[in-house]
């Protein structure tokens, strides 16, 4: 790899150690995986983080119940998240604990560095606190919530305390001027404006430290009864972990992607701490990162998933999907059925099968058992010489467009899923089945099925990053097994060269095999 590679850097939130994964971490992490697999195709060196956000007070509480150390709760749980990842095949190039000393290390210098610019400041605060988010939250937002959590509906406290405070009032200005020259900074737009208008109503400063808390956490420098508060601490993950010379490259990160629960430290108090550290010594690496993209909530069968309700779609149920239709079919429905705009998306039962049963079997799995089907039977399963429709080949440009980088982007999926509509749409039209059975027509079949193929073929690269499993059960079918190793090379020519119609070469052939998504009734 080259230094003027191209470098793609995309993040999750960290996860509450405490929580157990459901779909809602998994959500994130699914589609973030799919994004940075679609920058690896595109030849991008890409560093995709995820990990745990250890140091809140309810870790202390939870661990003492159950008679741990805060430590060993958090090992046991973060555990918990990076094997979950690893089994639902997650794709991070590393995983982020708070707890670790490279963490830790990073976020002390930062927070020395903001007290030396002036941004970070000893005070006293009063307010409305938040005690299941471990925020406070503004006067005004709390009597507009009626002193109620806006998030859990539970009771505010008043709390009053000495703390070390970020100066974000003072950059009100800078932001307002960031967002509105970076349309793309937070995204969907109906967010940006959320914030725009949060920032209009004016910024207070915010309390970056906690004292009287117990150990667990990062001491504040230079006054270890204070204990920086969690948020700070978690923020910086983003850059702790790319602090490394040979990882500097990375940043600014191209995307935070988060849900909507916690725009407001993203969007705002996050990037104003950059515009911060930034004028301290060493650090004018830190600039601001490219976009936050906030998604919506997963909801189940229409309600609002809660502990209260235990209607979380937990691991169990995750692992159930999998175990019945598959990793590539959950990581499907997710990704095309999912919250990523403003819209709620709903996990339903029904939904889930009709989805597979329409996309996958129906459609990505048939398609493919036909071609292989009547290949091995008129053509003896190998193509002699490629010869091409020119009308499919013509309506596959039409759906590609000029630019072959164009597909890529989370839209690769939905034009993955066209060309193969057009495959079937093409054999409804040209009957090589009927064809097939008459004299003369050998080539012409060849030709219509090679078409076919190779509009799979093109299809396979494009809901590859979505679909890896079965995607590369295809490339195995089709004899092209090298793809899984040439997409990956940094080095080699990438996706543009595979993306060229004429991929499949004389000789080549396509084994049938088991239906690749085999339809499953309603029970
Ligand atoms: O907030 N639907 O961690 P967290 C979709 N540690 N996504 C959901 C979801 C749902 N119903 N529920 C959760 C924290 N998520 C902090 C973050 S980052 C510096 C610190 C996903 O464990 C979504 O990505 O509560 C959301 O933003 C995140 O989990 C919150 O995870």
């Amino acid at each position: 790899m080259t230094d003027s590679t191209q470098t793609f850097y995309i993040t999750t939130p960290i996860y509450y150690v405490n929580d157990r994964p459901h779909i809602g971490h998994l959500y994130t992490t699914t589609v973030a995986d799919v994004v940075a697999r679609i920058h690896r195709l595109a030849g991008e060196d890409t560093f995709f983080l995820t990990g745990t956000d250890e140091h809140a007070a309810k870790v202390v509480d939870t661990a003492a119940e159950r008679g741990m150390s805060a430590q060993a709760w958090a090992d046991q749980n973060a555990e918990a998240f990076r094997t979950t990842f690893e089994r639902f095949g997650i794709s991070n190039d590393d995983f982020i604990r708070t707890s670790e000393a490279r963490h830790k290390a990073f976020v002390t210098g930062m927070i020395s560095d903001l007290v030396e610019t002036g941004d970070v400041y000893l005070g006293e605060y009063e307010g409305w606190y938040d005690a299941g988010q471990e925020e406070y939250v503004p006067e005004a937002r709390a009597a507009e919530h009626d002193f109620k959590s806006p998030i859990n509906g539970k009771s505010l406290v008043r709390r009053k305390e000495e703390n070390y405070f970020f100066r974000l009032s003072a950059f009100s200005d800078d932001l307002l001027a960031w967002i509105d020259a970076n349309p793309e900074f937070i995204q969907p737009v109906a967010r940006r404006n959320e914030v725009l208008g949060r920032i209009r109503e004016g910024l207070a400063d915010v309390p970056i430290s906690r004292s009287g808390g117990g150990d667990w956490g990062i001491p504040f420098p230079g006054r270890s009864d204070h204990m920086i508060y969690v948020w700070i601490d978690a923020l910086i993950n983003y850059t702790s972990t790319v602090e490394a010379p040979e990882r500097r490259k990375y940043w600014p990160a191209n995307l935070h992607l988060i849900a909507k629960d916690i725009l407001w430290f993203h969007a705002v108090i996050w990037p104003a701490m950059l515009m911060a550290i930034q004028k301290a010594p060493g650090r004018e690496w830190m600039k601001l990162p490219r976009q936050i993209y906030a998604h919506s909530f997963w909801i189940r069968d229409g309600q609002k998933m809660s502990k209260s309700l235990g209607n979380f779609v937990d691991l169990e149920k995750l692992d159930e999907v999998v175990e019945k239709f598959g990793l590539d079919a959950l990581r499907w429905y997710l990704l095309t059925q999912g919250p990523l705009g403003t819209d709620d998306g709903d996990f339903s039962d029904a939904r889930f099968l009709a989805v597979y049963n329409s996309d996958l079997a129906n459609t990505l799995g048939n398609s493919f058992h036909r071609i292989s089907n009547m290949t091995g039977r008129y053509l003896g399963g190998c193509f002699e010489e490629p010869s091409s429709d020119p009308g499919l080949r013509a309506r596959v440009e039409e759906i590609l467009g000029d630019d072959r980088r164009a597909p890529l982007g989370l839209g690769g999926l939905s034009k993955g899923l066209d060309l193969v509509r057009a495959i079937d749409a093409f054999i409804e039209e040209t009957q090589p089945f009927k064809l097939a059975k008459q004299e003369g027509t050998e080539e012409r079949v060849a030709e219509i099925l090679y078409s076919c193929a190779e509009t799979y073929r093109l299809a396979s690269l494009l809901l590859w990053p979505t679909l890896p499993q079965k995607m590369e059960e295809v490339w195995r079918r089709m004899g092209l097994e090298e793809y899984t190793v040439r997409l990956a090379d940094p080095e080699g020519p990438g996706l543009a060269d595979c993306m060229a119609w004429g991929g499949l070469s004389a000789g080549a052939s396509i084994e049938k095999g088991p239906p690749l998504f085999a339809r499953i009734q309603d029970e």
